[in-house]
This record gives structure tokens, sequence and C-alpha cells, in this order.
């Protein structure tokens, strides 16, 4: 399947420019999610959706993978809008795996662990959670929160949808994963300091 990395945001938290360009050991945000999707076997074509909030992202994307990664420009300001326009004109047919770009410490093992699952599961859609306890052991604090049958989920950034029916409500499988790695997404310098922090002790 293909993949969207969404990165039309504003990046207001972090407070460092665009969000998807800002450093992490020497390295470009976006480009850990970029080279992970790259690396999972069964992600095929990548894609980036840039608003005009992140038009050095645009350049960087363009300089640094040279079209085998291709920018989409999105509108801006409306996540799913800018969501269904970009799946659009990405042409991608069947599932697409839609993902944020400020999720450093994801790998290609959990990438393919999330489509395997929905591949088993059936549904045309799927979305990945991760219980509240695994982002409070993290140190982050969650944007938003769900409860499912009691249990207080936070989503992670990562979804598959059909894009045949990408403008319409889609039923969705939620998978709740205990992983760490997907507790941490980078809003604050504090999350940039922490992946920075686990990044290094892990190499
Ligand atoms: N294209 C596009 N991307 C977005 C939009 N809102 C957020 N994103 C991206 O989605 C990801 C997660 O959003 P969030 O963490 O809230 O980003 P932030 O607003 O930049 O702090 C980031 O990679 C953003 O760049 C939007 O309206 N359009
Ligand atoms: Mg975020």
């Amino acid at each position: 399947m293909d993949a969207i990395v969404m990165a039309g945001g504003f990046g207001q938290r972090l407070g460092m420019g665009e969000k998807p360009c800002v450093e992490l050991l020497g390295k470009p945000l976006i480009s850990y999610v970029i080279d992970t999707l790259r690396s999972t076997k069964s992600i095929d074509r990548v894609f980036v959706a840039v608003s005009p909030v992140t038009p050095k992202t645009e350049i960087m994307i363009q300089e640094r993978y040279k079209g085998e990664v291709q920018v989409i420009r999105t509108f801006g300001g409306n996540y799913v809008g800018d969501m269904i326009h970009a799946v659009e004109t990405a042409e991608t047919t069947g599932p697409v795996m839609i993902i944020m770009s400020d999720l450093p410490l994801i790998d290609a093992e959990l990438i393919d662990s999330v489509i395997r699952k929905y591949r088993e599961e059936g549904k045309p859609a799927l979305s990945v959670y991760v219980p509240i306890n695994v982002c409070k052991g993290a140190g982050t604090r969650p944007d938003t929160v769900f409860n499912k049958d009691g249990k207080l989920i936070v989503p992670a950034g990562v979804n598959i949808l059909d894009s045949s029916q990408i403008r319409s409500e889609q039923e969705d499988f939620n998978l709740i994963l205990d992983n760490p790695k997907l507790a941490i997404n980078v809003n604050t310098v504090k999350d940039l300091q922490r992946c920075k922090d686990l990044l290094q002790c892990s190499n």
C-alpha cells in the first residue's frame, strides 16, 4: 500500500519553525518517518502532504529524495480536507496509510504489524491507539483522549483508510498497541529532547 505523511501543520507548540524540518540528531524530523516507510516492504509509494505554512518542507523533500518521495500541496488548516485532497491527488488505489510527520520512533516492524492487522481484520479503515498509561509512562501529555469500553486511549497518528471511499465515513477497527514508540509524537521542545535521549541510548 502507499503512504501519505501529513506535514502541513503550524508546529506552533514546538515553536522552531516548520516542524517537519526541525533537526533531530542531524536529521529532519519528517525523515525518520519517511525513511522508515521506505524501508518497510509492505509500503510502496511515499507521499508528503505539505501546505502553505510548510514551504521549506517541500523544498527539503525535493532536494533530499530527488523525486522518489512525491510532494502534494494541500490547502492547510483542515486536516481531514487536506487528507482527502492528498489521497485523491496521489491516486492511490485500495488501502492507504495516513501518518503524522512527528513520530520519529516508529520502526518498520511496527508499520508491518499494523498492516498485517489491517488485513486480518478486513474492515475498510483502521486507526492505531495507545493506552493513556503508556503515554504517561513515556512522559507525554496527550492531545486527545477517547474512552473505548471504559479504557482511555490516545490516537497515535497512524491510520489506514480505503482510498476508494475516502469521502465517506468508514467502518474503523481500533488497534490498541501497548508500544511506547507510538506514545511520543513531537509536539513540544520536551518531546524533542525525549526523542533525542531515547534515540541516543538505543544506538
Ligand atoms: N497537510 C496538513 N497537515 C497537517 C494539518 N494539521 C496537522 N498536520 C500535520 O499532521 C501532523 C500532526 O499534527 P500536529 O502534531 O498537531 O502538528 P502541529 O500542528 O504542527 O503541531 C504534523 O505532521 C502536521 O504537520 C493540516 O491541516 N494539513
Ligand atoms: Mg503531533
